[in-house]
């Protein structure tokens, strides 16, 4: 880790690297130079991403977008360039590093500790949105294409199923069920895409909780990290994702499924510091939150389910059940969420313009 962090341009020696923080995908650390300077240093996920150098050319450019509008420089990421000026670098075993300023004095959290919190991570993404609708779309590259496609995801897990690799299938029938029901209208989202009745905008696409930062002292809205996967998309998938992790009752790991409830105060909330910083959303975006929700809920536990039957070779475990553990809160989720579609549906008609 010593022989990357010198092929970066920091400010002093490496006096620590550790790891750090709670994602699924990349192998994150925090680094600490001999003048205090943090850094964080990233490998990228190989299984998840298939053309780094890509995503690094979409990380670079959104990032210099947001800092260029933006007075405060802790509003946006900021990469630290390679001693040769790039974004990013390759070891010797093929493996891609990539450095970031540490976002000081700023919190980053597993769950709401308040309402308020929530909804100003809610005002961060909408913000976000917003900031990004001038932004070159056709410049993106795909860095997972069909990242939010439903159907192709069931492809997949088809797939899975079949091939039943890690000989785990007969131990989800009920979880297997629970999905092919649903299958049908999984697949309503993309259609509305594919159709042009919901625009594509630039989305952030994976709008957890711990992907975005409050400051620590006033708790406001602060900045948007994880940017691997700003690509072309809808708004439904950004409102849904969060409210998929930051409106449940219990972790997305939450073993004791009483837990694990969609709150409607929070959904309530996180729409309330969303659709006004969003910044002017159409009739037909805003009557998909509701379906953004249920969809990105079932598309996780349908994600979970295929890694858990391909043998977990996607997303980081610490136990061998977490996949399924985590699949199964999604589909308690996606349950509840079917029991509170009423009033799901209700409280966004509320924010109707
Ligand atoms: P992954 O794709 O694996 O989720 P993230 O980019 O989200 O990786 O980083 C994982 C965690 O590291 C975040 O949830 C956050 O806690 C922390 N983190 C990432 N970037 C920064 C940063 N620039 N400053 C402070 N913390 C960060
Ligand atoms: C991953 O990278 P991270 O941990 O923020 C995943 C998301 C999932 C999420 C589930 C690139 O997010 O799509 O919704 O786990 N990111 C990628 O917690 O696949
Ligand atoms: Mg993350």
């Amino acid at each position: 880790m010593e022989q990357v962090l010198d092929l970066f341009r920091l400010n002093g020696r490496p006096v620590s690297c550790d790891p750090y923080g709670e994602g699924h995908i990349n192998l994150t650390f925090l680094a600490v130079t001999d003048t205090g300077k943090r850094y964080i240093l990233q490998r990228l996920s190989r299984a998840a991403f298939h053309d780094i150098p890509g995503l690094m050319g979409n990380v670079a450019a959104v990032t210099e977008f947001l800092a260029a509008r933006s007075p405060d420089p802790r509003s946006s990421l900021h990469l630290i360039p390679t001693l040769d000026g790039r974004s990013f670098c390759r070891d010797s075993e093929g493996e891609f590093w990539r450095v970031y300023d540490f976002v000081e004095d700023s919190l980053c959290l597993q769950t709401p500790e308040t309402p308020e919190d929530f909804y100003q991570s809610a005002v961060a993404f909408g913000q976000f949105q917003c900031r990004l609708r001038d932004f070159p779309a056709e410049t993106l590259c795909e860095t997972i294409p069909n990242f939010h496609n439903t159907p192709d995801r069931y492809r997949k897990f088809h797939l899975a199923v079949d091939a039943d690799a890690a000989g785990r299938l007969s131990s989800v029938l009920p979880e297997v069920r629970f999905l092919l029901e649903r299958e049908e209208k999984a697949g309503t989202l993309q259609r509305l895409r594919e159709g042009g009745e919901l625009p594509v905008r630039v989305t952030h696409n994976d709008t957890k909780l711990n992907n975005v930062m409050l400051d620590a002292v006033t708790r406001k809205a602060l900045c948007v990290i994880d940017l691997d996967t700003v690509m072309p998309g809808l708004v439904a998938y950004d409102f849904g994702d969060s409210i998929r992790f930051g409106a449940s009752t219990a972790p997305e790991d939450e073993k004791d499924l009483s837990r694990v409830e969609m709150s409607l105060d929070l959904y309530e909330t996180y729409a309330r510091g969303f659709i006004p910083a969003c910044g002017g959303l159409t009739a037909a975006e805003l009557e998909s939150l509701p379906l953004g929700a249920w969809t990105m809920t079932l598309e996780n536990g349908l994600r979970f389910l295929t890694d858990y039957l391909e043998g977990d070779h996607y997303y980081h475990i610490t136990r061998p059940e977490h996949n399924l553990d985590r699949c199964r809160t999604q589909l308690k989720l996606v349950s509840d969420m079917e029991q509170k579609w009423d009033p799901m549906t209700a409280i966004i008609r509320s924010f109707q313009p």
